[in-house]
């Protein structure tokens, strides 16, 4: 251990010499290249790899310490994982960021450049995904041991371009490129079955398994080091790939029986339109939910040396990210009953304890079910103990409640296993992820559970890595907070709320002026070169990046949009504005892929038409992943978190936006209720219906959009522009737009809210006049920001739900 200590600090003292000889060295190594003649991609796999020995006898040293001071460790069990990319959050987290920029400058050498080269790790899809990317940042970041579990996708999200307007998916190779962050850890392989029968045998009066049949398939995990903000702790996530087991090469004699098994892990979210795509997605998910709590009990029963089960969940912490790792109950209690023994009424006892689930989304879609017959022929172990879960959950409340809620909450119905009541029957702990959807699951969806088990129930507010956010995205920002409040902020973001303090001092609010001006510039170049359209950086930057979801409703901004453009034509004036959207569209949600093709007809048509001289500009950039909104947020002046309320659980680009200085136009949705306490009424603009109007309306049936439409002649125009030519080449798709809106069965009321939308927007209209106003409000979202960050979230996941302590490392001298 004093070796690496020894070895540890030397590494971890980088001056700027020191990392230009390292650099030199491996270029010559690696490539026989100087530094002159090297390449991009040379230079960023020269770069990852200095980093790569930073951190290492960090990462060992935290594993010795898990080991030796056997504290509690949480395993994060998410079929999504997106950090973006991981160059600069690496070298940001060891203490090297400024040192490296610093000594690529000397060599004449740009480090965002050589950042550029690196792919995104895209292993996720939207909001849940990012979350989970954070909590392990912050995880490391607080002094947490915790572990990601999860695959490890050839593919990770697509990549979206536009042909014509429409979104095309093209696969995303990210594994392609040097300077791989992962290690493969083969010696820590394990094996996973599918499909086969069963046959229950007595061995001791024990009723064992016997399988029958199986396809065995060999999980190996590759780990990537999760470097905690220089605090010298460095963790583990784990992915997990599919191989052949060597000794079942027999097994899998043609090309497609080993391309099925390569399959297992290749892309992220299959078609699930389709049987074959649903049923490879339940392969994953037990796939890496297996694999995982193998490695977790191996770790147990080999590092602690311990083999009394019952202590499991005072050494171990599994969490279920939503209900894609849900089935981590059935297989836990597969395990300590199967393979080791333990009794039924102990091994519940210990799962329950063991396990915890988040809930994501109120939105019925995502709540995962499976078929009763899928899951019985691919996994019929697993299928068996989920049957006598439900039954013997069934068993236990007859007579205490009515049938009614015992036949609502069940786990097996209708020939389908409800994942979110397996989830939250097998949990000690079930959270919403902001206080209002929280609310929501009490009282709407998951009431019946919330009666039985309101001890289970917790609310924990989703956060953001405002390092990311803040010291990658927009060093200028930070640095005005260096050089107002002092540096502490950085590890401290209390410490934010200080910048308050400048609320009347005209020079710091000018200095927000210039910083978010040249961010627009920035991002204005961008722009020119990416789709060729110029942006003024001195119009208001109007910004709404998500997944494209009806829900989230980009259909409203859409309406807005047509509305100033027709204003714009009849000489009605307006600021100038840019409104910038970044979306994805699940490949197979026809409606999300026909919003985007009117959008971006839309766009065409205003950027070229010569009447609005460019007074009005719309961007829809592609491919949104993290690289990107690291580009755009730090440029926005509004942020648009326009969902119909109750629809989004939480929202995380509010935040994201919120600490770059944007006005948030929102509704009382999600966490947008959370940043108003936090920010004041007079700090954001707030519209629309409320939760009681909108349940209303669904209980009364007394949403009527077609009156609203023909009685208000602005909405009447902006939503015929769909379909009376006004927008081009989109009629199909604009129809089927209007035809949405129009129709009383649209549950995210679009047109309910449409008048109250154009009034908050006339609102910012009105304070974009009074610049001095726009700062102060700016200022007072960048100080609150601090309460959405992710390392607080963590702290309360850590204290309430997992009872973590903090491991003990001694802290680095840099
Ligand atoms: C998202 C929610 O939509 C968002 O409000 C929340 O901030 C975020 O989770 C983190 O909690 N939900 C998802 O990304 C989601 O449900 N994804 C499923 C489709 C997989």
């Amino acid at each position: 251990m004093a070796k690496y200590l020894a070895e540890h600090e030397r590494k971890m003292q980088l001056t700027k010499e020191e990392f230009k000889n390292r650099l030199k060295r491996k270029l010559n190594d690696y490539y026989e290249e100087d530094i002159d003649t090297a390449s991009t991609s040379e230079l960023f796999a020269a770069i990852s790899a200095i980093v790569r020995d930073g951190y290492a006898p960090q990462w060992r040293r935290t594993r010795i310490a898990e080991t030796k001071q056997k504290e509690k460790q949480v395993y994060y069990f998410s079929i999504e994982f997106l950090p973006g990319t991981l160059l600069k959050s690496n070298l940001l987290n060891l203490g090297w960021l400024k040192t490296v920029r610093e000594a690529l400058s000397d060599l004449g050498l740009d480090l965002d450049k050589i950042a550029e080269y690196e792919p995104d790790m895209a292993l996720g899809n939207g909001g849940l995904g990012r979350l989970a990317a954070a909590f392990m940042d912050s995880l490391a970041s607080t002094g947490y041991t915790g572990n990601g579990n999860g695959i490890r996708y050839k593919y990770g999200l697509f990549k979206q371009k536009f042909v014509n307007g429409y979104q095309r998916e093209l696969p995303n190779d990210w594994l392609k490129k040097e300077g791989h962050w992962e290690v493969r850890r083969e010696s820590k392989s394990v094996l996973v079955r599918f499909g086969g029968k069963v046959n229950m045998v007595e061995d001791n009066g024990w009723l064992i398994p016997q399988y029958e049949g199986e396809r065995v398939v060999r999980a190996v995990p590759y780990d990537v080091a999760v470097v905690g903000y220089q605090d010298g702790l460095t963790n583990t996530l784990r992915l997990w790939d599919a191989e052949i087991p060597p000794e079942e090469e027999l097994n899998y004699p043609t090309i497609s029986d080993r391309r099925r098994v390569e399959d297992l892990t290749s892309i992220l979210y299959p078609d699930d339109s389709n049987y074959e795509g649903r049923l490879l997605r339940l392969k994953q998910e037990y796939f890496f939910v297996s694999a995982g709590l193998q490695s977790i009990l191996d770790y147990y029963i080999t590092k602690l040396g311990n083999k009394n089960f019952a202590q499991l969940s005072d050494y171990v912490a599994v969490h279920i990210n939503d209900t894609h790792p849900a089935m981590a109950i059935a297989e836990l209690m597969r395990l300590l009953v199967d393979e080791h023994r333990v009794d039924w009424d102990t091994a519940w006892n210990i799962t329950q304890k063991v396990m915890s689930y988040t809930n994501h989304t109120i939105m019925a879609e995502a709540m995962e079910k499976w078929d009763v017959n899928m899951m019985s022929e691919l996994l019929p172990r697993i299928m068996q103990i989920i049957t006598e879960i439900d039954r013997r959950y069934c068993e236990g409340l007859k007579g205490r409640v009515s049938d009614a809620v015992i036949d609502r909450t069940r786990i097996i119905k209708n020939g389908q296993v409800q994942m979110a009541h397996l989830a939250i029957i097998g949990s000690h702990s079930v959270n919403g992820v902001a206080a209002l959807h929280t609310q929501l699951l009490e009282t709407e969806v998951l009431k019946d559970f919330y009666n039985l088990y309101p001890e289970r129930f917790n609310n924990k507010t989703n956060g953001i890595t405002l390092r990311r956010w803040l010291q990658i995205a927009n060093p200028e920002l930070s640095d005005l907070l260096d050089q107002t409040i002092g540096k502490e902020w950085r590890s401290d973001s209390n410490k934010m709320l200080n910048f308050e303090k400048y609320y009347h001092d005209t020079k710091v609010l000018n200095q927000l002026h210039e910083i978010k001006l040249d961010n627009k510039k920035k991002l204005a170049k961008f722009v020119k070169e990416q789709t060729g359209i110029e942006i003024d950086p001195t119009a208001i930057f109007d910004v709404q990046v998500k997944r494209m979801h009806a829900y989230k409703r980009q259909t409203l901004k859409l309406l807005h949009i047509l509305k100033l453009y027709q204003d714009l034509k009849a000489r009605i004036d307006h600021p100038k504005r840019v409104i910038i959207f970044g979306a994805k569209a699940a490949p197979s949600y026809v409606f999300a892929k026909q919003i985007i093709k009117v959008i971006n007809e839309t766009a065409n048509m205003i950027n070229n038409d010569p009447d609005i001289h460019g007074k009005l500009k719309v961007v829809f950039l592609e491919n949104y992943n993290v690289s990107l909104a690291e580009k755009i947020i730090p440029a926005a002046d509004i942020s648009e978190q326009i969902s119909t309320t109750t629809k989004e659980a939480s929202g995380t680009s509010n935040m994201k936006l919120m600490a770059n200085g944007a006005l948030t136009v929102a509704t009382m949705d999600g966490a947008n209720i959370e940043i108003k306490d936090a920010v004041g009424e007079e700090n954001i603009f707030t519209f629309g219906l409320n939760k009681d109007q909108v349940y209303k309306y669904y209980a009364e049936k007394s949403y009527h959009p077609r009156k609203m439409y023909e009685e208000d002649p602005v909405m009447k125009k902006a939503v015929d522009a769909l379909i009376d030519g006004t927008v081009p080449n989109c009629s199909s798709e604009g129809q089927a737009l209007v035809n949405n809106f129009l129709s009383d069965n649209e549950q995210f009321l679009v047109l309910a809210d449409f008048e109250a939308y154009l009034k908050a927007q006339e609102k910012v209209e009105q304070t974009w006049a009074q610049k001095r106003i726009w700062q102060q409000m700016s200022l007072v979202n960048i100080a609150h920001s601090e309460r959405f960050d992710s390392d607080k979230t963590i702290e309360r996941y850590a204290q309430d739900i997992w009872h973590l302590k903090k491991l003990k490392i001694e802290k680095v001298d840099r």
